[in-house]
């Protein structure tokens, strides 16, 4: 699957790869450098490569790729990015956009597109100018796209829960009934008893209820070894695609650990004595992670 985040240049695209996927905190991109021609990122999710293409927004490299658009070619996801700080730039990238469409045009392809007016926030900025940057975004931005399968957002790389699941719920548009499951999860997680993550093999985090344990997509370090320990002990020793593992101290702490089909990871820390109802509600959880699990791969291999 191939995402390309698209934008003048300063517009934030390095920053939003960066706070979404690569644990970076918002401060942080403050110090980036601007991005030369374009830059490509792998990034594993769900067990698929995500490619994740930053093209350098400044003028001389967008001419270069306009006459080069094969760089362009094949992707399923534009994420055209505008800078709401920046009004004056609206019209500069309209003009951009609309270039990247003909060139989709002819190479007869159709991405997704999803639109984003992103540094909503006031940050550094008055809070009065950007709802007025907003509404003239939209009557600018909103109808290029209106031949394609489109929706924007407001993003900003301050809000970084709010961006993970922007980005996850993203990736995950492809696949219409992994979404219903995400969000009935999410859901159930809410009146469960006891803490619990669900995540990737890779620790891409899809769901949680406890506070702190990502930055971005990417869940906190200690537990994404915790995952990898594991799921080598599964890969290598019990040589199956599912296993369970767990945990306790002499206080009562319990952790639980499982695997579903190599590729989905539900950790639970809860005490050892918890009512029946919050274990039934476990259960259930666990019985459709499973049934999630099973879905990706039958997704994988259509
Ligand atoms: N206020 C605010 N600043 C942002 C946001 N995203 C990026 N920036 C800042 O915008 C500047 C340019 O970002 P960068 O990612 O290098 O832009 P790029 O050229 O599109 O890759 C940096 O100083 C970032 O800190 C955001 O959501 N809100
Ligand atoms: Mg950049």
């Amino acid at each position: 699957m191939k995402i390309s985040l698209v934008g003048l240049s300063g517009c934030g695209k390095t920053s939003l790869y960066s706070v979404a996927f690569a644990e970076k905190k918002p401060e942080d991109t403050k110090s980036l450098s601007p991005t030369i021609l374009y830059e490509t990122r792998r990034h594993p999710f769900l067990g698929l490569q995500v490619g994740i293409f930053d093209f350098g927004g400044q003028e001389q490299y967008r001419k270069e790729y306009m006459e080069k658009p094969d760089v362009f070619k094949g992707t399923d996801i534009l994420i055209p990015i505008v800078d709401l700080h920046d009004p004056n730039s609206f019209e500069q990238a309209k003009e951009y956009f609309e270039g990247l469409l003909n060139i989709y045009r002819k190479n007869n392809e159709k991405p997704k597109v999803f639109l984003f007016l992103h540094k909503f926030d006031s940050k550094d900025y008055e809070k009065e100018l950007l709802d007025t940057n907003v509404k003239k975004a939209k009557e600018i931005f909103l109808d290029i796209f209106k031949d394609y399968d489109f929706d924007y957002k407001l993003t900003s790389i301050y809000e970084q829960d709010k961006l993970a699941k922007i980005f996850r719920d993203i990736l995950i548009s492809s696949y219409e009934e992994l979404k219903e499951h995400v969000e009935k999860a999410e859901q159930k997680l809410q009146d469960i008893n006891a803490k619990v993550i669900i995540t990737d093999i890779s620790g891409n985090v899809i769901s949680h209820n406890v506070q702190g344990v990502s930055s971005g997509l990417t869940l906190r370090g200690d537990l994404r070894d915790f995952i990898n320990a594991c799921n080598i002990v599964r890969e290598n020793i019990f040589m199956s695609d599912s296993a369970e593992f767990k945990g306790r101290n002499e206080e009562g702490k319990n952790i639980e650990l499982y695997i579903f089909k190599y590729i989905l990871s539900v950790i639970i820390m809860k005490p050892i004595e918890i009512d029946m109802e919050s274990q039934d509600k476990i259960n259930t959880l666990l019985n459709d992670m499973k049934l999630f699990a099973d879905l990706i791969i039958s997704a994988h291999t259509e």
